[in-house]
C-alpha cells in the first residue's frame, strides 16, 4: 500500500515541472500506485477556463486545484500537480487544506536564464517583446519556496536523477 499525498512540483515556466510529474507518475505506476496529474493542459482549459494570470486569478487557480488535489488525495490517489504557483501564500493555503504530511512541496529549482533559453513555447521571448504582460520572472514575481520538503535542480541534473530524488524522498518518508 501507499500513503496517498499531494507532490506539489512549483517552479518556473519551462522549469521542468510537466516533465518531471509525468516522468514520476510512470514510476509510481511501475509499483501499481494509482496516480493523477494535474496541470495547465487539464485544468486551465476546463475548470479554470475563465482565469487568466492577474494575481487574484492566479490565486484562485491555486485554491481550486488544491481542493481538487484534496478530493484526489481522499480517494486515495497520489496526486501531481504542475503550476507555476508563484506565491508563497498560495501554496501555504494548499498546505493548509490538507492534513498534515499531504502536501509535498517539491522545488522544481531552475535558473531563470535557463528556462528562458529553453522557451519552449516561445512565451519569454513574447514576454519580453511586451507581446505577453505580467510573465513570471519577468514581469511578474517568483517567490521560491522558503520551507519545501524536497528541491530539484534541473539545470544542474539530469530528468532521470530528479525523479530518483523525488522516489528515494517518497520512500524514505513512507508514502510509498
Ligand atoms: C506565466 C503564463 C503566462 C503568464 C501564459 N505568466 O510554459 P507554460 O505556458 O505551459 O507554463 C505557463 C503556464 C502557467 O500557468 P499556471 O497555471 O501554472 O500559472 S499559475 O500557477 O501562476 O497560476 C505558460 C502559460 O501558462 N502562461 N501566460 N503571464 N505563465
Amino acid at each position: 500500500g501507499h500513503k496517498s499525498a499531494i507532490l506539489w512540483f512549483t517552479g518556473f515556466s519551462g522549469a521542468g515541472k510537466s516533465s518531471l510529474s509525468v516522468a514520476v507518475e510512470k514510476e509510481l505506476h511501475k509499483r501499481g500506485i494509482r496516480t493523477y496529474v494535474l496541470d495547465g493542459d487539464n485544468v486551465r482549459h476546463g475548470l479554470n477556463n475563465n482565469l487568466g494570470f492577474s494575481p487574484e486569478d492566479r490565486t484562485e487557480n491555486i485554491r481550486r486545484i488544491g481542493e481538487v488535489s484534496k478530493l484526489f488525495v481522499d480517494a486515495g490517489v497520489m496526486t501531481l500537480t504542475a503550476f507555476i504557483s508563484p506565491y508563497r501564500e498560495d501554496r501555504n493555503m494548499v498546505r493548509e487544506m490538507v492534513d498534515d504530511g499531504e502536501f509535498l512541496e517539491i522545488y522544481v529549482k531552475c535558473s531563470l536564464e535557463e528556462c528562458e533559453k529553453r522557451d519552449p513555447k516561445g512565451l519569454y521571448k513574447k514576454a519580453r517583446n511586451g507581446e505577453i504582460k505580467g510573465f513570471t520572472g519577468i514581469d511578474a514575481p517568483y517567490e521560491a519556496p522558503a520551507d519545501p520538503e524536497l528541491v530539484v535542480e534541473t539545470d544542474k541534473e539530469t530528468l532521470r536523477e530528479s525523479v530518483a530524488a523525488v522516489l528515494n524522498f517518497l520512500q524514505e518518508k513512507g508514502y510509498i
